[in-house]
């Protein structure tokens, strides 16, 4: 019997949430395993301890004894948790399936699909007033201030130099005053909102229904739900408005007015989410 194994997590990580899906679906109960709450919003994960568990600093990761390393990708995460329950498999058997399931993996996973374009970017002074005014810039600036204090605790680590970087280089738009430097991040924001629609529209056009890949859930559902619910609650939608995307759709519209989410996304969200473990991971949007 496999050891109990400790996920860590947070609720506001899209990618943990593949693994809570995982998990619900595969009738996991709390005691079974552990779970270690990584606070994003406080940069916990940039402590050193956790970047020996996950060497990208990311969200989740899963470690257990009968691990020789943890796994520290979303993917990974869950064929294993899929793996420890012989009920039927969250991997298509069918080869034709499971490239299928794994192309929508693939997409909502690539860069022109990160949530960080409805969270994190602004295309005009109002909106970047708005994001300023938000909890987005205590996350910003809190993960920046703790990235410093790590990189001159640990000045030859090669994880910190890099990241100090990366981070400064979009929280630095929340901490100065608006003026011309931002006029570059709103154009950078609207390709990215440009290329936002267009993985929206190669989804709806891969989803098969009635569930992602095919007649019966699988990885690639939870990977999307994962995915659209963080983008939906992102862009400010009521999060107890479960089939509205509204918010999303109207922003995304902003940048690309003839953008509509498609009928194959809606009608897949409303399949997923009438499913047991949608409705215990998401009771609301997150
Ligand atoms: N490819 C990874 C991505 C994980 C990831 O980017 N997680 C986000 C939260 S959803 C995170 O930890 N971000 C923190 C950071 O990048 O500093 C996976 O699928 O597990």
């Amino acid at each position: 019997m496999a050891s109990k194994f400790t996920l860590y997590s947070f609720a506001g990580s899209q990618w943990a949430q593949v693994a809570h899906l995982a998990l619900a679906e595969k009738g996991f109960s709390e005691d079974e395993y552990d779970i270690k709450d990584i606070d994003l919003m406080t940069g916990a994960n940039f402590d050193p301890e956790y970047i020996k568990v996950n060497p990208n600093g990311t969200v989740p990761s899963l470690s257990s004894a009968s691990l020789e390393k943890p796994i520290i990708e979303s993917t990974d995460i869950l064929r294993y948790i899929d793996g420890l329950r012989g009920n039927s498999s969250l991997v298509p058997s069918d080869p034709a399936v499971k490239s299928k399931a794994q192309a929508i993996i693939d997409l909502v996973h690539s860069y022109d699909a990160r949530t960080d374009t409805i969270l994190l970017h602004a295309r005009d002074d109002e909106e970047m007033k708005g994001k300023k005014a938000s909890g987005f810039r205590d996350f910003l600036v809190n993960r920046q201030d703790r990235l410093e204090k790590e990189k001159a605790a640990n000045p030859s680590h090669p994880f910190y130099g890099p990241k100090v970087l990366e981070n400064g280089s979009l929280s630095k738009f929340y901490t100065t005053e608006i003026g011309e430097e931002h006029k570059q991040f709103y154009k950078d924001s609207e390709d990215a909102y440009k290329a936002f629609a267009k993985v929206m529209d190669k989804l709806d056009s891969l989803l098969v229904l009635p569930y992602a890949a095919g007649d019966a859930v699988s990885e690639a559902d939870f990977h999307v739900v994962a995915w659209l619910a963080h983008a939906m609650s992102g862009a400010g939608s009521d999060t107890t408005q479960i089939q509205n995307f509204d918010v999303l759709e109207k922003l995304i519209q902003k940048t690309t007015p003839s953008f509509a989410i498609g009928k194959s996304t809606r009608e897949w969200w409303a399949n997923i989410s009438a499913t047991p473990a949608f409705k215990k991971v998401f009771p609301t949007l997150h």
